[in-house]
């Protein structure tokens, strides 16, 4: 169903449409105003790391058309922006002296997102880890929580008043797995025992940066963005249904557990418990503070099997075959139902708050042609997946709103900026956004709400 009206019928008029992005990925001036590098830009400038050895020194240059891209999002027609907030130009060393520049800057963006009555939704942590403190292990250092806890602090105290809704952490399961297990993303370890640290330090900072936003802005609404996994076996086999639930546990239940019911999967403490760092009193209170919302971020579905090969380190799954042979252009499966029967399934397990989706959204590489980017998919794809949940709305999920991931076209971290999320394009030349038939869309479905109808949102 792609008709804005009808499908803008399917949602309550306060449910939020927003815009996604992260200040990494699209703000640039990389040393601007105090920042120093952070462990994306050491990444990278390492050989093999990120294709074409692409890097965040310019990317959309947000930095410096702060007005303008305010302007691109009004002219969508949306009521929210998430972005997030670059640690690195807060607090340059992660820890040490405080850089006013670097607030100054997300101050004009509150305050311009104010100007233009845009809903602000705020991410402490998107991946840029100031630097200096992997010379002193980042993640997988126990003071590193203690650096992240001030830093929230820190940004809530100046900038909190003006914020609707604020995240911690944008999807601890890439800054953890795939960046100290998988190796794919910065800092690129491939360490078991590295990552198992990192898991428990970045919920622990989690739970400590929770409680900072409180202590600054008890009124705050405060919660999580988690790219949980819906994950089904590549059969029906005893031994694939038990490596699905096995790969549930990894991928998700080591961070839904802790965070929303205060222990860590047993499965998952009986193989690999013995190798966590020690897990200290009052930790998993610290980590399960009731959060007023979480977020959602769902591109696809993992589907494995069960790895027979004796002594297979845990969670021993392979992957499995998807079941359509439709991909977006960086490989991922467009399944829809999936996001579906993840939300079910979460809910099924986990007492859960309101929940937005905070990306959703879908690679295509299509170029401007005689002034227009037709990428049919996206549009396709955002109009299933916005079904989707329109029915989950309609069964009495508490969604509360919808990211479309990305506002623009912007670096895609091990990809470089060769593979595009954007509803607008960016020409990395000339700096020239252009929305694309997607945008177009998205914009005359956001249209559908008019302004004042979207009284609530996770503040009301
Ligand atoms: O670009 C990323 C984003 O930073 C986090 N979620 C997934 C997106 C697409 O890979």
């Amino acid at each position: 169903m792609t008709d804005p009206k009808m499908l803008a019928a399917r949602f309550p008029g306060d449910f939020v449409f927003g815009v996604a992005t992260a200040a990494f990925q699209i703000e640039g001036a990389s040393k601007a105003d105090g920042r120093k590098p952070s462990i994306w830009d050491a990444f990278c400038n390492m050989p093999g790391r990120v294709y074409g050895r692409h890097n965040g020194d310019v990317a959309c240059d947000h930095y410096n058309r702060l007005e303008e891209d305010l302007d691109l999002i009004q002219s969508l027609g949306v009521e929210a922006y998430r972005f997030s907030i670059a640690w690195p130009r807060i607090i340059p060393e992660g820890t040490g002296p405080i850089n006013e520049k670097g607030l100054d800057f997300y101050d004009r963006l509150v305050d311009g997102l104010k100007a233009r009555n845009i809903k602000a939704f705020a991410t402490l942590y998107h991946w840029d880890l100031p630097l200096m403190l992997a010379g002193d292990g980042g993640w997988t250092a126990r003071q590193t929580a203690y650096a992240f806890q001030r830093y929230a602090k820190t940004t809530i105290a100046r900038i909190g008043d003006r914020l609707d809704a604020v995240a911690t952490f944008n999807e601890p399961w890439c800054s953890v797995w795939l960046s100290h297990l998988y190796g794919i993303h910065a800092p690129g370890e491939r360490n078991m025992d590295a990552a198992l640290n990192a898991l428990h330090f970045t919920n622990l900072a989690h739970g400590l940066g929770v409680s900072a936003v409180r202590s600054e802005r008890p009124d705050l609404p405060v919660g999580i963005v988690l790219n949980a996994h819906q994950i089904y076996p590549g059969s029906d086999t005893a031994a694939d249904v038990a490596a699905a639930q096995r790969a549930f546990d990894f991928n998700n239940g080591v961070f839904f557990g802790p965070i929303f019911k205060g222990e860590y999967p047993e499965s998952f403490m009986t193989a690999l418990g013995g190798r966590m760092p020690a897990i200290e009193p009052g930790d998993m209170e610290t980590i399960a503070q009731p959060l007023d919302w979480w977020g959602l971020n769902y591109y696809t579905p993992m589907r494995v099997h069960d790895d027979p090969a004796p002594g297979a380190e845990f969670p021993a799954t392979l992957p499995a075959a998807p079941v359509a042979d439709i991909k977006t252009d960086i490989g991922w499966e467009v399944y829809a139902p999936a996001l579906g029967d993840l939300v079910r399934k979460l809910n099924a397990d986990y007492h859960l708050p309101e929940c937005y989706i905070t990306e959703n959204g879908a690679c295509y590489n299509m170029s401007v042609e005689e002034g227009v980017v037709d990428d049919q998919p996206r549009l396709d794809y955002i109009a299933e997946h916005l079904s989707v949940t329109a029915d989950l709305i309609s069964e009495g999920y508490p969604m509360r709103g919808y990211f479309a991931w990305s506002l623009m076209d912007n670096f895609e971290w091990a990809e470089g900026y060769k593979m595009r999320f954007g509803i607008v394009h960016v020409d990395y030349e000339t700096q020239v956004r252009t929305v694309k038939k997607s945008g177009e869309w998205y914009a005359r479905l956001a249209g559908e709400f008019p302004a004042g109808n979207h009284a609530s949102s996770a503040k009301g």
